[in-house]
């Protein structure tokens, strides 16, 4: 029993140490120097897809570190301030049980007065899909009261601005399928449609056409949950190639939205989803058009929230119409009920007024 306890403590010390030695982003895990960097794995190409690093910043005792991150393009989520998918997390102490000190990506660089009375301890991770070039940081230590020396030119580099196009040559849309989508025509959907879409989850697509056209885009089948405000699962389609163009629409609900038509060759289209209740989703495709075929150009808005349930159509926080589509404008299926219930009710009061005149007569 003794052999097998010392045996299991043996391959217990031999894990520890292997798993201490290297950051899991190439060189060492532990910094021990008075002063050095280190970066994401591959940086700066593209770091890997499920990939956890560490790195213990191990001033020693009595010592102050400056951390300093001089460039940042990591993953990051539709909301500024939220990293779902990739992060780098930094932590007070020697480990992740420390207070967090801020967790960071897309190209927000953080701030540049990281000082840690101590240790201090980084992880990154990248999730299953999507890379970015990653982060580079370097750090200092001192003994009080000398302040650490700042190590990088945090501020005067500009970051690497998102790349319109993937950094490799094919990036999933999140959803099944490619993210960039080109040609004369295409289609998509939401992941597992016509089965209910996951929680949680974020999918993007970059509709391009050839110079000169404009892209139309049709939701055939819709089916996302419904919301007032579609704050839990949404629809987003922008008029140009990424979120900084303007916002077409915000969708949700049970109804198609009517055709939308971009002012240019792109479109970016995300889908998200919260935590809770999943429907059916969508599927869409799109059509390259002649812009002078086209009669529903888009009007530059502000924000819309498009919701839909029941056949009614709501919209809110418009500052100008949707785009639509005229030729649909009239097939609206609640306004078609009423007036076949208006003609149906003259014409039992004509038959009524007749029975009525007949009997008088008699
Ligand atoms: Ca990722
Ligand atoms: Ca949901």
């Amino acid at each position: 029993m003794a052999r097998v306890t010392f045996l299991i403590w043996c391959l217990f010390a031999v894990f520890q140490a292997g798993s201490s030695a290297d950051s899991g982003c190439g060189g060492p895990r532990e910094l021990t120097a008075g002063s050095g960097t280190f970066s994401s794995a591959n940086y700066p190409s593209p770091y890997p897809v499920n990939l956890t690093c560490e790195w213990l910043i191990s001033a020693g005792p009595g010592k102050v570190t400056m951390l300093q991150f001089t460039t940042m393009d990591v993953e990051g989520g539709f909301r500024p301030n939220e990293c779902p998918y990739d992060s780098v997390k930094v932590y007070d102490g020697g480990d992740a049980s420390g207070p967090p000190r801020g967790q960071y990506c897309a190209t927000n660089i953080p701030p540049p007065d990281l000082v840690f009375f101590g240790d201090a301890f980084v992880v990154f991770t990248s999730d299953e899909r999507n890379t970015r070039p990653g982060f580079s940081a370097c750090y200092s230590t001192s003994t009080p009261p000398a302040l650490p020396t700042p190590c990088g030119n945090v501020g005067t580099q500009a970051p690497t601005p998102p790349p319109l196009r993937p950094v490799t040559a094919w990036v999933e849309s999140g959803c099944g399928g490619p993210r960039d989508l080109s040609g004369p025509s295409g289609s998509f959907s939401s992941l597992q449609h016509p089965a209910n879409y996951p929680h949680s989850h974020h999918c993007e697509w970059l509709i391009t056409v050839d110079p000169g056209m404009v892209v139309t885009l049709t939701f055939d089948v819709f089916d996302v949950e419904h919301h007032d405000t579609c704050s839990r699962d949404s629809v987003l389609v922008y008029d140009g190639p990424s979120t900084s163009a303007g916002l077409i629409g915000e969708y949700c609900g049970n109804v198609p939205p009517r055709r939308i038509v971009s002012s240019g060759e792109q479109l970016y289209v995300i889908f998200n989803t919260d935590d809770e209740n999943a429907s059916t989703g969508f599927s869409a495709s799109f059509l390259a058009a002649d812009p002078s075929q086209v009669t529903d150009l888009p009007t530059t808005t502000s924000k819309i929230h498009v919701t839909t349930t029941g056949g009614s159509h709501v919209t809110k926080t418009t500052s100008q119409r949707p785009i639509a589509d005229p030729t649909t404008e009239g097939n609206n299926p609640a306004g078609g009920a009423s007036s076949s219930f208006q003609a149906t009710h003259i014409a039992w009061m004509v038959v009524m007024r007749v029975v009525l005149m007949f009997l008088q007569s008699i």
